[in-house]
């Protein structure tokens, strides 16, 4: 009995730990987040077309990229540059969102939904990120 109390303590006590990491980690990502600028992509998805809401007041930094399916069937985002690719985990079900962090730098990023032939059926688009001095963007500060 002594034992096993014993363990339980020590399991309590790692428990404690990774939750104190964890909690760590998160607030330090969301300081992060928030000094990188609050970039959020929001994206919508039906059959078979993909929206993105707000690809032109992106600046680079960390951007949180929020995916709503609004169709009825599944569907998936793969966020794709020049040399990053990233995919959701799991397929978004209709009515779900999902989001996706993801760092973005004056580039091109092609997005699409990776299921079946919903990319060439018009689940694709492109997000434009340029520089915050670049020519003739207009910026809101
Ligand atoms: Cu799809």
């Amino acid at each position: 009995m002594k034992i096993q109390f014993g363990i339980s303590g020590i399991r309590i006590r790692l428990f404690l730990v990774i939750l104190m990491l964890l909690a760590g980690f998160t607030v330090g990502s969301c300081r992060r987040y928030e000094s990188g600028g609050n970039n959020v992509v929001k994206v919508k998805l039906a059959e078979y077309s993909m929206d993105v809401e707000n690809a032109e007041e992106l600046t680079p930094g960390p951007a949180v990229i929020e995916i709503t399916n609004d169709g009825k069937e599944e569907h998936s985002f793969v966020f794709e540059g020049t040399d990053t690719i990233q995919r959701l985990e799991d397929n978004i079900k209709p009515g779900e969102t999902k989001t996706m962090r993801v760092k973005l730098e004056p580039a091109s990023y092609n997005v699409y939904c990776p299921l079946d032939d919903h990319k060439n059926k018009g689940m694709s688009s492109v997000i434009k990120v340029e520089k915050p001095d670049g020519e003739g963007t207009t910026t809101n500060y």
